[in-house]
């Protein structure tokens, strides 16, 4: 099998560190819910822009202190948007982030912040990204920020320590499920096996990432797995506010849920519907050669991946059923209008 092989922009990368190292202060905001991508890619950048001498600090943009990536090397630096003091800057570098829209209350409260008044380094691999920046390096086929990174860090001549290499092959991890997505190529395994040559582990991130959880996990997993429910070939389940108070959940704790549903012999797509004021917000996963969720969540106002994707349902129960209903034809390519494709 050929290596999917990205290159990096070189030029880009020079640019970038140039306008760097010019600034008195950079801020990287991170992506609202942020993940360990999203939030172990800046901090790579903070430690190893400090070599340069500059200054660069991640701000958690929607004030979610996020307690699962504490192991994360630089983490106690991390400001903490409505807590700490926001600090005069000076140039926006922002890593793993698709739209601006996505930074949290930082960009709801003033939309200006990330409108071109304060340049903008956009270090990024989602496909949809816009380039808002003055400097954008974009790959969409790497699996992970982290790994754009890594080779940025190279090209800059960067010391590439324990800390540093921790923090990258933690972002690795998360966006790939250990080195588990159909988005993991060969390149992402020998970027990751030179992280680890450099000193890092994966076993700390493995537990941190995937096995250690609060009680209240359990909790909410125990009775949204009494509930599992089936329309077609859709495996569904709810989740209410009432059961995240009764188990003294929070909203992230039932995400990968999804992801433990999908699979399920005699399914095609798995789905969680979380009830919130308008109705519900699902999540929805299929595996690769089954119904392709995002053009099935597209049909619902929704979007995403072709493996992951959400939808918003707006109205009460009938509603609720009018779209399992609707999405079980689809997936059963049962849909007159053929509006959702099955992937090949
Ligand atoms: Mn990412």
């Amino acid at each position: 099998m050929t290596s999917p092989c990205w290159k990096l922009d070189g030029e880009s990368a020079d640019e970038a560190l140039r306008l760097l190292r010019r600034a008195r202060f950079v801020l990287m905001p991170t992506h609202q819910n942020v993940d360990a991508d999203g939030l172990a890619s800046p901090l790579a950048l903070m430690l190893a822009l400090r070599q340069q001498g500059v200054t660069a600090i991640p701000l958690i943009t929607d004030g979610q202190r996020p307690a699962n990536l504490s192991f994360l090397p630089g983490y106690d630096q991390v400001l903490i948007y409505g807590e700490d003091e926001l600090p005069e800057y000076d140039l926006l570098c922002m890593v793993d982030c698709s739209d601006r829209k996505r930074l949290g209350q930082f960009y709801k409260d003033d939309p200006e912040r990330v409108s071109g008044s304060v340049p903008i380094v956009n270090i990024d691999h989602h496909v949809t990204n816009d380039g808002f920046g003055v400097i954008n390096i974009i790959e969409p086929t790497a699996a992970s920020a982290a790994e754009l990174v890594a080779d940025i860090l190279a090209l800059w001549g960067t010391e590439l320590t324990r800390e540093i290499a921790q923090c990258l092959l933690a972002g690795i991890y998360g966006d790939t499920l250990g080195l588990r997505t159909d988005s993991t190529t060969s390149r992402t395994m020998r970027t990751a096996a030179d992280l680890v040559d450099a000193g890092a582990n994966p076993a700390p991130i493995v537990d941190s990432l995937f096995r250690i959880k609060p009680r209240s996990t359990v909790c909410l997993w125990a009775k949204a797995l009494q509930n599992v429910q089936w329309t077609g070939a859709l495996i569904w389940t709810e989740l209410t506010n009432e059961t995240f108070k009764t188990c003294g959940a929070e909203p992230g704790e039932g995400e990968g849920l999804v992801n433990f549903l999908l699979g399920t012999d005699g399914s095609k797509a798995a789905a969680i519907l979380y009830a919130n004021d308008h109705g519900w917000r699902v999540s929805l996963r299929s595996m690769p050669g089954d119904i392709d969720v995002a053009a099935l969540a597209s049909t619902f106002g929704g979007g995403g991946h072709p493996r992951a994707a959400g939808l918003q349902i707006e109205g009460g129960e009938a509603e609720k059923q009018a779209f399992l209903t609707r999405a079980a034809h689809l997936i059963a390519g049962e849909d007159p209008a053929g509006a959702a494709a099955t992937a090949p």
